[in-house]
């Protein structure tokens, strides 16, 4: 340990002492950037009951719908490496061409995202819909998006940009209303040596230290960084590659320097975290008792490709969310920005188009609950459980030609049934089968029409409901 980790440690714990006897604040030197950040919470997956974990998660579970950011180094070559097409995700590129470290860290210097206008990727996500963004503080390639003082590999003294993008990302998010965490990669890091490597270290210089030493020597000191500088409200971890107990519980200790925060289950060693997070797919079914978030692409990579053009329909997209809202998870949908700090335009115009009709229909999404019924003929459904009944939001993908839409098995008292947009009452019937709620005409929505149904108590299901 130098001199200077010693002095860092003594001022921390120093202040520690000295906040513990007036607030709860933690600070770091660097942390006077950005004001004093206080915890969101008191508690962690740490140290809590489940009713402290339900009140932890509740604007996470509220939210429903994210924006990811993979955004780094890679976005320098993006996609191309000595005039070569690189196959494979963006971000991986180093990897893939199995490019040496002294090589790799060259883009750098072409990394100067003048563009960068965080208040307009906030505007942007919220004009989405979303309620909370993610962006890649450290991706595989070990390279920091925010100055730290555990390796040179950052974007203040490697870059001409020369800056920290977290921070003001982090401000223009809170001032949007928006929730803001912290990707970091703690396993695989292919520049900082000893970092792990799917497929294993390819350049020497990756094997100077061990994995013990890079994670005592980078993860641990930056993930100590960027939680009490930023005050992530979520840490996402990934690929927990070599992650043993021994090296997890040294990154998982860390959590409790900001209560509140929410970490996925991708730390390694078998933590759970508190989230799932199945990767490019929508689960088939919810997952029983635990929070979960579906991550996706756009196009077909998470960090920028210059000629990835493989974009998903922004119909396709509003599906995607009102489908993984029935299953009862969140939407973390990803976008790529250029080493410029622009994202790409057809990202921006899908963003806004999901904005438009979750502008309309959004109380459908937002603090739902997964639906009661194990399938619908007309698409998907989602609930609001509330003391004085249930709200179902039914999520019509196919118009009915014969215009019924059967709830199957439903036996509730039903109070109302309206059309989400207009408000236009419809009637109703309710024959041994279950409900029926009757529509004309065409869809009033072309994509995703919203029916409002408003039942009496909880969702009362015979067995008939569509098994
Ligand atoms: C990881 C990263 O390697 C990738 O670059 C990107 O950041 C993505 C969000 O996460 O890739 C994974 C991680 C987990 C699985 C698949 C790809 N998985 O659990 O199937």
């Amino acid at each position: 340990m130098t001199g200077n980790r010693w002095m860092q440690r003594l001022w921390l714990g120093a202040v520690l002492v000295l906040a513990g006897c007036a607030t709860q604040k933690v600070q770091t030197p660097a942390a006077v950037d950005h004001g004093l950040l206080p915890p969101r919470g008191t508690t962690t997956e740490l140290n809590e009951t489940p009713q402290q974990r339900d009140q932890r998660m509740a604007w996470w579970r509220a939210a429903k719908f994210g924006m990811f950011i993979h955004w780094g180094v890679y976005s320098v070559p993006a996609g191309t490496y000595q005039g070569r097409q690189i196959p494979g995700l963006g971000e991986w590129i180093m990897n893939r061409a199995k490019i040496p470290c002294a090589v790799y860290q060259q883009f750098a210097k072409e990394f100067n995202p003048v563009q960068y206008d965080p208040d307009a990727w906030a505007a942007l996500a919220q004009e989405a819909g979303m309620k909370y963004i993610i962006i890649t503080a450290k991706h595989h390639d070990g390279f920091c998006m925010f100055p730290t003082q555990a390796s040179k590999w950052n974007i203040v003294d490697a870059t001409p940009y020369g800056k920290d993008v977290i921070g003001p990302l982090a401000d223009a998010a809170r001032r949007h209303g928006l929730h803001f965490g912290l990707y970091y990669s703690q396993a695989q890091d292919w520049n900082n040596p000893g970092g792990a490597a799917i497929g294993g270290h390819w350049d020497k210089a990756q094997d100077a230290k061990t994995m013990d030493d890079y994670i005592d020597q980078i993860a641990v000191p930056q993930v100590r960084e960027i939680l009490t500088r930023y005050r992530p409200a979520v840490l996402w971890w990934d690929t927990p590659r070599d992650m043993t107990k021994a090296r997890a519980d040294k990154l998982r200790a860390l959590l409790a320097l900001d209560p509140g925060v929410i970490t996925n289950n991708r730390l390694g060693a078998g933590y759970k975290g508190d989230t799932e997070t199945p990767e490019q797919r929508i689960p088939a079914t919810g997952f029983k008792n635990r929070d979960w978030e579906t991550c996706m692409t756009i196009n077909g990579t998470w960090g920028y490709k210059s000629y990835d053009k493989n974009w998903k329909s922004s119909d396709d997209l509003i599906r995607k969310l009102c489908d993984i809202a029935s299953k009862g998870g969140n939407f973390l949908l990803n976008v790529g920005p250029t080493s410029q700090g622009i994202i790409p335009q057809p990202e921006v115009d899908r963003l806004r188009a999901i904005g438009q009709w979750m502008k309309v229909n959004g109380e459908a999404i937002y603090d739902t609950t997964a639906s009661p019924f194990p399938k619908l003929a007309f698409g998907r459904c989602t609930k609001r459980v509330t003391e004085s009944g249930t709200t179902l939001y039914l999520l019509v993908f196919t118009w009915p030609s014969d215009g019924n839409l059967l709830l199957p098995g439903l036996g509730n008292e039903v109070t109302s049934a309206t059309i989400l947009a207009s408000g236009a009452s419809l009637p109703m019937s309710h024959p041994a089968d279950g409900l029926v709620v009757h529509v004309t005409g065409k869809a009033p929505d072309p994509v995703v029409s919203v029916i409002k149904v408003k039942i009496k108590g909880m969702p009362d299901l015979s067995p008939l409901a569509g098994h």
